[in-house]
């Protein structure tokens, strides 16, 4: 039922085939966790926060994994994290452990990548999993029970949104906003829409999302801001198609911080940017991001990342940012005819 395509694709599924299978997995079990990604983002969140209306509406227990420093996150997360355990219970990882065992149902949200979740062995049975996201599957891919990945959808907010109407659940106004948050993310402050997003942020809208309050957990502080400036100030143009912009050598940076660096070179008319540094744990993230003539998900993949085609990251673990860059270069240059 999950088996991948020659493309290495999942089959594209309707929805609604999912709504029986979840409520079955969440009744069936015990209690729900819930997991985004690691180095959580406002579709991550959004999305899980949003989940936790169905076992909700079910009567069922659910939590809400989230193994991240709370200190490292950037203002907006920490708002919402604070705020949504009004909605669901947030838990780390030691918690969740040290909670007395359970038949859990897990739901991965935003992910399906199993290096790129806290849980490890804790997903022993893959029949009480369940993945939902918008990214093309890696090698990595976590087949659970039941797998619903829409690479056409803007976000897993998106997604979330579709299924919480299907269960005909009425989402309360501060959860509209986490998941219009997340849309407002993934879509590049909604520079990329669809009709099906633009329907489901209709629903947010009329359910009490507001973009008052979703632009003030988009505030950016001076000094990220400055130190995106400075990343997109090191930008190398190559053939005036692509842009690959590397961070300075002492300094640490977030991963959207590297994002928005190659978000702000696509700006520029090239086909893709990258934005290369060192992050908190010492290794080296590569953002990249392309138009409709480069898959950036195919060249981050060679690097053993991934993404969707314009969007995507690799993280590399060992060598220097120089490194980096010419394994990129590497990569991009018999494609791109670089000299
Ligand atoms: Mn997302």
């Amino acid at each position: 039922m999950n088996s991948l395509n020659m493309d290495g694709k999942l089959p594209p599924r309707d929805l609604k085939e999912l709504k029986t299978p979840i409520e079955e997995l969440i009744l069936g079990t015990d209690r729900t966790i819930i997991v985004p990604h690691n180095n959580l983002d406002y579709d991550a969140i959004g999305s899980a926060i949003g989940l936790s209306l169905i076992p909700k509406k079910l009567k069922k227990p659910s939590y809400v994994l989230v193994n991240d420093s709370t200190y490292k996150m950037e203002y907006g997360l920490q708002r919402i994290l604070e705020e949504a355990k009004e909605t669901v219970p947030i838990i780390n990882k030691d918690k969740y452990l040290s909670m007395e065992s359970a038949r859990d149902l897990i739901i991965l949200t935003d992910v399906s990548n199993s290096r790129l979740i806290s849980l490890g062995d804790e997903i022993k049975n893959k029949d009480d999993v369940v993945v939902i996201d918008h990214h093309d599957p890696t090698p990595y891919l976590v087949d659970g029970k039941v797998n619903y990945v829409d690479t056409s959808a803007s976000s897993a907010s998106e997604i979330v949104t579709r299924l919480l109407k299907l269960y005909k659940i009425k989402i309360p106004a501060n959860v509209a906003n986490y998941l219009l948050a997340g849309i407002y993310l993934d879509t590049g402050k909604f520079s990329k829409i669809s009709g099906n997003t633009s329907k489901v942020m209709a629903d947010l809208f009329d359910a009490g999302a507001s973009m008052d309050v979703v632009k003030k957990w988009f505030v950016e502080s001076f000094e990220s801001y400055r130190k995106v400036q400075e990343v997109v100030n090191n930008v190398k143009f190559y053939t005036y198609r692509l842009a690959i912009a590397v961070g300075d050598l002492d300094m640490e940076y977030k991963r959207d911080e590297l994002a928005k660096s190659a978000d702000a070179l696509l700006k520029f008319g090239v086909d893709a940017s990258f934005a290369i540094g060192t992050i908190d744990d010492g290794s080296i993230s590569i953002s990249a991001r392309g138009n409709d003539y480069v898959d950036v998900a195919s060249i981050m993949r060679e690097l053993d990342g991934g993404g969707n085609p314009h969007s995507a990251a690799a993280n590399i673990k060992n060598g220097t940012l120089e490194d980096a860059e010419k394994s990129l270069i590497k990569i991009i240059r018999p494609k791109y005819y670089i000299k």
